[in-house]
């Protein structure tokens, strides 16, 4: 229960290995999209780190597909630091915790994410579980996600 050292930032070796395999399996049909694979990759994308006030902070990503990357990340119960990158040259994105659809409300979001954009916002969270987030533009074509609060 002590506080915990604030983690140097940085390091930025990231994920290209979850890139690298294939990202949707059950994405049946296959239908015309960008062909830009996301080859580009933020910095400090995809991981849980904690800043120099104690926040613990999180970097995702879009691009011109309809995928979070992570899709998936875990944090304490406590503060939390969310950046979305929309890496995209064409799509514009959101960000929202799915309404009623986690065990509790976090009003924040990222109303539009325009190419190019990134943009940050702060909630705290206090209840265990899975937190379901999408982007209200694109959730019809998968773009979900779950933010899981340790118990
Ligand atoms: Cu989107």
């Amino acid at each position: 229960m002590t506080g915990r050292r604030a983690w140097p930032r940085g390091g930025g070796l990231v994920l290209g290995v979850i890139l690298a395999s294939g990202l949707l399996s059950g994405c049946g049909g296959g239908g015309p999209v960008a062909p830009a694979a996301p080859a580009t990759t933020a910095a400090g994308v995809g991981k849980v780190t904690t800043a120099e006030d104690g926040v613990q902070e999180i970097t995702l990503q879009t691009q011109d597909d309809y995928v979070f990357t992570p899709d998936t990340f875990t944090v304490d119960p406590g503060q939390v630091r969310l950046t979305v990158v929309n890496m995209a040259t064409q799509l514009t994105h959101n960000f929202r915790f799915t309404p009623k659809a986690g065990p509790e409300e976090i009003p924040a979001s990222i109303s539009l994410l325009a190419p190019g954009d990134r943009k940050t916002i702060e909630f705290t969270v206090t209840q265990p579980g899975d937190h379901p987030f999408e982007c209200s533009f694109h959730v019809q074509l998968g773009q979900v996600g779950t933010m899981t609060v340790r118990g």
